[in-house]
This record gives C-alpha cells, sequence and structure tokens, in this order.
C-alpha cells in the first residue's frame, strides 16, 4: 500500500522495513484523531457559557490517569513484542560460511566505504577477500581509495569513485566510514541510509533482490558541495557481475 508513494524496494528487507512505515504512520493518524477529538471535547466542555465562573481546584478525574497509564503500558508492549526484537534481527549478523556451513555462492561480499566532502570511495578486496592497506597520503585521480599497491594483499583490490556494483540475491556487507565530516550513505530502493561518521566504522548489510541502477545519495547535508554528492550504484545478475569482476581484473596493472 504505502510503496506507491515509495522507491522501488529492492532488497530482502525493504518489504519488512515499508511495514514499520506503515504501521507508524497509522498509529499516528490514530493518535492524530484521538487528540482531535479530546480537544474538541474541551473546547464545548469548558466552553465560557457552561462555566461563567472560574474554579479554583480546576477539574478531577480518574479517566484522565487511565488514560496516561495505558499509553505507557501500551509504549511498552509495542518496544517489547516489536520494536526490540525487529532490532534485534536487523542487527543480527549475515549468515557468513565458516559460522554456519552455507554454500560457498552465499557468501556476502565485503565492502569498505570511505565518504569525503564530496564523494563516495568505495573499496573491494578483489577473490582473495582481504583488504589491502589504504593510506590517505596515496589517495590520487586514479587512486581514489588510496590502496597501498606495494601490499601483497592489494594485487586483486579495486577502488572506485561513485561507483558501487552489487550482485543480485547475495549479501553484501559494507564497512562505512568518513574521511571529514558526517555524510549519511543512502540506497533509497535498498532502504538503507546510515550516517558515516569521521572516526568510526559502520557496519551495515543488505540483501538485493531486484537488478537495476540507481543513484547513491548523502542524506546529511555536509557542506557546500552536499547537493552534487551523488554516486551510482547497480544491482546486476552473477553472469554481468563475474564480467565486471574480470574486467576490474583487466584494468588493475602492477605499479
Ligand atoms: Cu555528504
Amino acid at each position: 500500500m504505502i510503496d506507491r508513494w515509495l522507491p522501488a524496494a529492492a532488497s530482502g528487507h525493504a518489504s519488512s522495513l515499508d511495514a514499520v512505515l506503515l504501521s507508524v504512520h497509522a498509529h499516528m493518524l490514530l493518535i492524530f484523531v484521538a487528540w482531535l477529538a479530546l480537544f474538541i471535547i474541551a473546547l464545548i466542555k469548558f466552553r465560557k457559557g457552561a462555566n461563567p465562573e472560574p474554579r479554583e481546584h480546576g477539574i478531577k478525574g480518574t479517566i484522565a490517569a487511565v488514560a496516561i497509564g495505558a499509553v505507557i503500558v501500551g509504549d511498552v508492549i509495542i518496544l517489547a513484542t516489536q520494536a526490540l526484537p525487529a532490532w534485534a534481527a536487523r542487527n543480527e549478523p549475515p549468515p557468513f560460511d565458516s559460522a554456519r556451513g552455507r554454500p560457498s555462492g552465499a557468501q556476502p561480499i565485503e565492502i569498505h566505504i570511505a565518504a569525503e566532502q564530496f564523494a563516495w570511495n568505495i573499496h573491494y578486496p578483489g577473490p582473495d577477500r582481504v583488504f589491502a592497506r589504504t593510506s590517505p597520503a596515496l589517495v590520487s585521480a586514479s587512486n581514489p581509495v588510496g590502496i597501498d599497491r606495494s601490499d601483497a594483499a592489494a594485487a586483486d583490490d579495486i577502488g572506485l569513485l561513485n561507483v558501487l556494483m552489487l550482485p543480485l540475491n547475495r549479501t553484501a556487507v559494507i564497512q562505512l566510514t568518513s574521511r571529514d565530516v558526517i555524510h549519511s550513505f543512502t540506497l533509497n530502493e535498498m532502504r538503507v541510509k546510515q550516517d558515516a561518521t569521521p572516526g568510526m566504522t559502520s557496519r551495515i548489510w543488505l540483501t538485493p533482490i531486484a537488478t537495476g541502477d540507481w543513484e547513491i545519495a548523502c542524506s546529511q547535508l555536509c557542506g557546500l558541495g552536499h547537493y552534487r554528492m551523488r554516486g551510482e550504484y547497480h544491482v546486476v545478475d552473477q553472469g554481468a557481475w563475474d564480467q565486471w569482476l574480470a574486467d576490474q581484473r583487466s584494468t588493475l596493472s602492477p605499479r
């Protein structure tokens, strides 16, 4: 229902997040109508015509106390039965092979992303799954991530500027940080939004369930160039993913 007004829902957790959004709006509507009714009742009941003299002690009643008590109990129930379980499920680590014996095809891909004014630096470890050393001193136009090519693990590492590739139906684990100010890494169709904070690494994960070409946005006003802090991301099927990896590898030349 609510997805009519939202971008395409293209990740495994998108529909559950949309359901939360709908639920919150439904509850807010309910509260709005209840407060409106209370407001109208008060306007009529305490009109000047019916109450010519102010009362020294105001009004007394148990209904108000019961209503406030019910709200508190309701909040606790929602927190305990919905919010906390949902939070725990969302934070559960993705199914890594070694821990749960999944087939190797289901291995999540790991990506490091460093935000900066005003770009996204994206680092893939390559087939060896080991991230090479990076250094700010090595950052250049041809090496946006600052990969240290003298590192033994660097031979297959891929560093990209503002381009994120994701394979279909495979969990991607992203370690996110920032080089300068706070940014917010946003993939609307994946229902992903996470602050990138300098000096801190945030871990997020997602599983794309539809192919497509979309935009990476920064959702935190991060400076004068905030408006142009855009990247692109593509979800591709396995064949296109393998081809892309092969293409990247062929452009890597040892230095
Ligand atoms: Cu930004």
